[in-house]
């Protein structure tokens, strides 16, 4: 087997690439470890920053999102039982988020590669990279009960936080940075509609609480935890019950409850590799960097990057240039420690640490009712939130 590409992962960042290398006219093979049915079905992000959006717009892959898509003007931080809406469209010169899940993203990807019929392997197993540092790479796999070779010109690793693609690099060729924090958020899908228009985001002395959305009858809602919470000890009561408590406003606003679809876990971390290549692989989205999901900026960020390698990989391809390969890494971090940023800091601005002490509480309130009141403040909140328009693709 031989392509010019060999894509890991199957998540927005593997399939959205594979996708843009296909109109540029370049052949590559996505490789997914997962079925098809899991990766449609695996509900994480919520949150399209504007640009991801139009991306996706450009890229044709955007009818069912320009139906489905819930268009969302501004987000609400709550604490103390008060509401704080947050203009982002008045704040940013019309711009806006999309409420479309990942899955969604994923799924609208998937019937595109498909229908081109452009190689997407799904449920492959002990996938290995060789020759990252020569001129002809490959990929070696089992897939339908037989070991397979890729050849290729050039790998991208889309393959997520836990993927083998960063650990096929040799220790010591990529530098690190990492955060963890002392907690985690417990998410669930319930068949109850939104009770509210926009996103909640609250602070609250019992811990965080985010609401969100999926459609008109899906909610979707997280709670600060423990990073080792045991599910078990959590029923719906409970978890309905804690949400009440950290979502309450003083008017009488009451969640909309009903049967919970999905329970789960997500653990926060930040973290970034550099650079995002060696050699001949080229990592992209969560293969490279993770950020805690307070921002929603995970999923944009793998769009960002993908934008970048499929520009670059077009002029290797069309006009024989290697500048643009040769400078991916420095374009995406760029981008991406604004957002390592953006999504540290309103972790830092909503959750309960563990040195809560009171000193700490009443800074975290001086910043909420500041970044609430001042316009330069909630502005830089909107900025970050709605994402920073996307640097020019070099001609
Ligand atoms: P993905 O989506 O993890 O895809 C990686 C793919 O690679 C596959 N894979 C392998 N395939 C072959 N061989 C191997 N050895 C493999 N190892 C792994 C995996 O099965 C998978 O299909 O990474 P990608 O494409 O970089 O996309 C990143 C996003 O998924 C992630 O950043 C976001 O989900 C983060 N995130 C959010 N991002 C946003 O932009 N907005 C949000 O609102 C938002 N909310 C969230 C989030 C993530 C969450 N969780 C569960 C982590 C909310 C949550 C709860
Ligand atoms: C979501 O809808 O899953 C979601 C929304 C906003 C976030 C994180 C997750 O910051």
């Amino acid at each position: 087997m031989r392509t010019r590409v060999a894509i890991i992962g199957a998540g927005p960042a593997g399939l959205l690439l594979g996708h843009l290398l296909q109109r540029a006219g370049i052949d590559s093979v996505i490789l997914e470890d997962c079925t098809q049915a899991h990766v449609e079905a695996r509900i994480r992000a919520g949150v399209l920053e504007q640009g991801t959006v139009d991306l996706l717009e450009q890229a044709g892959v955007a009818a069912r999102l320009r139906q489905q898509g819930m268009v969302h003007h501004g987000i609400e931080l709550r604490f103390d039982g008060q509401r704080h809406h947050i203009d982002l469209s008045g704040l940013t010169g019309g711009r806006a988020i999309t409420v479309y899940g990942q899955h969604e993203v994923v799924r609208d990807l998937i019937a595109a590669r498909q229908a081109c019929g452009a190689p997407l392997l799904f449920e492959v197993s002990r996938v290995a990279l060789h020759g990252l540092d020569s001129q002809s790479p490959s990929v070696s796999f089992d897939h339908g009960g037989q070991r397979q070779v890729l050849a290729c010109d050039f790998i991208a690793g889309c393959d997520g936080s836990h993927g083998v693609s960063r650990q096929a690099v040799r220790p010591g060729a990529l530098q690190v940075f990492e955060r963890t924090y002392p907690f985690a958020w417990l998410g669930i899908l319930a068949r109850a509609a939104p009770a509210a228009h926009e996103l909640v985001y609250a602070g609250h002395a019992r811990g965080f609480a985010l609401f969100s959305m999926r459609s008109p009858e899906i909610t979707r809602l997280y709670l600060q935890c423990r990073p080792d919470e045991d599910l078990a000890g959590w029923s719906d009561r409970r978890i309905w019950d804690e949400l009440h408590a950290r979502l309450e406003t003083g008017d009488g606003w009451r969640l909309n409850e009903g049967p919970v679809l999905q329970k789960g876990i997500t653990p926060m971390r930040s973290l970034v590799t550099e650079p995002m290549q060696h050699g001949r692989l080229f990592l992209a989205g969560d293969a490279a960097h993770i950020v805690p999901p307070t921002g929603a900026k995970g999923m944009n960020l793998a769009v960002a990057d993908v934008r970048n390698l499929a520009h670059a990989l077009a002029m290797h391809y069309q006009h024989g240039r290697d500048d643009l390969l040769a400078g991916y890494s420095s374009a995406c971090l760029a981008r991406v420690w604004r957002a390592e940023h953006f999504s540290w800091w309103m972790t830092s601005l909503l959750h309960r640490f563990d040195d809560h002490t009171p000193f700490m509480a009443r800074l975290q309130h001086a910043e909420l009712a500041y970044v609430c009141a001042s316009q330069a403040a909630s502005r830089m909140l909107a900025e970050n939130y709605v994402g920073l328009p996307f640097a020019p693709l070099p001609a």
